[in-house]
Formats: structure tokens, sequence, C-alpha cells
């Protein structure tokens, strides 16, 4: 019989990447989706025929249980949050409730539904948690391993960090097959318009395209360590699919700064990146994390994960994307999804 996975966060980007994934393995696929009238559900139906639908929400934990009783899951994938690092500092407690605490809400539903209890066997479903590299922060080593420890930065970091030492936490106390990714900036062209990646390759389109002047930005000396979300789909389901469950770090273990970024995306379309891009204090953050590299190995040597596309490739690959899309009269921000 094919194998059931319930994935929160299904009309995100890893959601959509991780179904089509799952559903390639030949699982039967299910997406938790929240709201009475979510154009982005809408949306999610459009792309992914295949996907069934349950409704629910992270901030209600019935819903959850309901949603975790009528599916009866073999994999759990938590990918649901608020996931946009400046939102959080403007809607903390939120960002705590959905991001944090939606993994106690989670994991408390697929508890409840397998009859799990202290000491017992830890039921048949298997979870896995979004972890990021956001719960290093400010960073103690470079690069980061599963053992570097946090100094997360914003709120969402600390949310991030909750779901993460509760995902170890109903490990060790109920013997659940709990894994957390702890996942690195991963990107692709339907990564959401407000993160950098895609604000730069949706502005160089719109520039060349002579529907913009500039691009506004804020801190261009941050450096992150950015891969392809199709490469990290996998890992995630690898690890679910392991032997025993532990966490890995996730990144392709090279860094790059925004300002190399953006040079790489205008010379993508024959820019020069200096004509156009405006940089804007309002944009900075309260506390910037100033860099984050990943130490892959773990992954490499127990999973056989490596990831496939170079980060030129990635930001050529957005940037072709998003000037068909504008060329085709599409809404970025919207309806369409390449
Ligand atoms: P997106 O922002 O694209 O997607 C977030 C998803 O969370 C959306 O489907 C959204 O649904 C859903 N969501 C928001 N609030 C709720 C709620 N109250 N109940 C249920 N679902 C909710 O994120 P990504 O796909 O990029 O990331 C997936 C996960 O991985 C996130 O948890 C993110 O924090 C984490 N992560 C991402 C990294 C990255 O570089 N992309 C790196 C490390 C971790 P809706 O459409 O209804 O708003
Ligand atoms: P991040 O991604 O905060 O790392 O979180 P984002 O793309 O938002 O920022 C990356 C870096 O770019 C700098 N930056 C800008 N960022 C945005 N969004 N807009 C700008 O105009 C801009 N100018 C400079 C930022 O200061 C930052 O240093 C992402 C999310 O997917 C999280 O959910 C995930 O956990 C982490 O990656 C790993």
């Amino acid at each position: 019989m094919a194998r059931r996975a319930l994935i929160t966060g299904i009309t995100g980007q890893d959601g959509s990447y991780l179904a089509e994934h799952l559903l390639e393995q030949g699982y039967e696929v299910w997406g938790l989706a929240r709201g009475q009238a979510n154009p982005r559900v809408a949306r999610m139906r459009r792309l992914l025929a295949d996907v069934q639908v349950v409704r629910g929400d992270l901030l209600d934990q019935g819903s959850l249980i309901s949603a975790v009783e009528r599916v009866q899951p073999d994999e759990v994938y938590n990918l649901g949050a608020i996931s946009f690092v400046p939102m959080s500092w403007e809607q903390a407690e939120l960002t705590a409730e959905v991001t944090g605490m939606g993994v106690l809400r989670m994991l408390e539903a697929i508890r409840v539904c397998s009859g799990v209890s202290r000491g017992g066997s830890g039921g048949q479903i298997r979870f896995y948690q979004a972890s990021s590299s956001e719960m290093f922060g400010q960073v103690s080593e470079t690069p980061q391993t599963e053992s570097t420890s946090f100094h997360p930065r914003s709120p969402y970091g600390v949310a991030k960090a909750y779901g993460h030492f509760l995902t170890q936490n109903y490990r060790e106390s109920y013997g659940m097959y709990a894994v957390s990714g702890i996942l690195f900036n991963h990107e692709s062209p339907r990564r959401g318009a407000e993160f950098v990646t895609r604000k730069v390759s949706l502005g160089v389109a719109r520039i060349k395209l002579g529907l913009a002047t500039e691009l506004r930005l804020g801190n261009l000396e941050a450096r992150r360590d950015w891969g392809f979300a199709g490469d990290y789909v996998k890992a995630m389901h690898l690890m679910v699919r392991a032997a025993d469950p532990e966490d890995y770090v996730i990144g392709t273990g090279r860094m790059k700064s925004v300002r190399e970024l953006v040079e790489a995306a205008f010379n993508a379309a024959g820019l020069d990146w200096e004509r156009y891009v405006v940089t804007d204090q309002t944009l900075h953050r309260p506390a910037e994390v100033d860099l984050l590299c990943a130490d892959p190995k773990k992954a490499r040597v127990q999973l056989g994960w490596e990831p496939q596309v170079s980060f030129d490739e990635l930001v050529a690959m957005m940037v072709d994307s998003d000037l068909r899309l504008l060329t085709d009269g599409a809404d970025p921000d919207d309806s369409s999804w390449p």
C-alpha cells in the first residue's frame, strides 16, 4: 500500500516541492490548508492536482487532531510557519504561536492519535520539523554543524529553537520517530517575493523589461548559504526514511553576500547592478544575522545527500523564470507559480 504523507505549509515553497517529490515516490499526499477563501490554496490545487486537502490551522489544536485522525498518515512534515524574519518582530506573539507552539500542537496531535505515552514505543507516525539555520543566529563557529550552539537573533529564530528542542524532547520522552532538518536558506522560482533572492530576481526582471528603474535593498553585506529548494526537500524525505531518527544540517557549505547575489542576478540579465540598486536603511533589521554557512558532512555521509544546483545556476534559473512570468503578463506575487 502507498505510504501516506501529511504536509503542513503545503501552499508554501517547500510544501509544493516536497509534495511533488513524494508523489513521484508513489506516496498519497495530503496538505493541511487554512482559511476559508485562501487564494494560495486555489493556486496550490492548480499546481498540485493530486494532493488532497484537509483543513486545519497550526493555531487550532482540535483541527490538527481531526486532520491526523482523518488522514491517518505514515509521515507528517511540519513546514507551516510564519517564515519571514522581519515579520517576526512586527508580530512576535503570533510568530511564537504559529512557528513555535504550532510544533507542540502538531506533536500532541500525533501523540494523542497514536496513543503514545511515556516510555512507550513511540507510535508509527514519523515526524519532520522544519528547523532553521536562523537558530544559530550570531554564530559561535563557522561552518555550523549539528552541534553548534544556538544564539537566535529574531523572534522567528527563537520560535524555531523552541520547536527544535521540543522535537528532540518528544523523541527522547516518548520514543517518537521525530527529526529536525536544520535547513539553510533555499530558494527557487516559487520563493515568496518578500525574500531577498526573489525580490532581486523579480527586480532584475522588472528593470530589464522597463517596468522599474531601481531596486531598494537593505544590508548588502549579510552572507548566506543559498541552495535550491528542490534539492532540500529530498533531504527531508531521506531523514524521515532513515533507520534512526536524527537531526541534520542541510546546506551547500558555500557562502555568498547579498552584494554577490545582486551582482550575479543583474549579470544574468546583462545589466550593471550599480546603476539600479539603492540601499535603504529602513530595510535593515533590528538584529542581523551576519553570516551563515553549513557543514553538511553528516547528511552527505549518513544520508548520501548532496545539493545538485549551484549558486550561479540557481540565480540564473530564478531570473529566467521571472523574465518569462512578467513577459507573459502574470502577477508573480499572486496567482502564478512556475
Ligand atoms: P513559506 O513562507 O513559503 O510557507 C509557509 C507556509 O506556512 C505556508 O503554506 C503558510 O500557509 C503556512 N502557514 C502559515 N501560518 C499557518 C498556520 N497558522 N497554520 C497552518 N499553516 C500556516 O515557507 P517555506 O516553504 O520557504 O519554508 C517551509 C518551512 O521551512 C517553514 O517552516 C520555514 O520557516 C522553514 N525554513 C525555510 C527555509 C527556507 O530557506 N525556505 C530555511 C529553513 C527553514 P498560507 O498560504 O495559508 O499562509
Ligand atoms: P532570511 O532570508 O532572513 O535569511 O530567512 P531573507 O531572504 O529574508 O534575507 C536574507 C538576507 O538578506 C538581507 N537583505 C534583505 N532581505 C530581504 N528580505 N529584503 C531586502 O530588501 C534585503 N536586503 C538585504 C537580510 O537582511 C538577510 O541578511 C530565510 C527564511 O526562509 C527563513 O524562514 C529561514 O529559516 C531562513 O531563510 C534560513
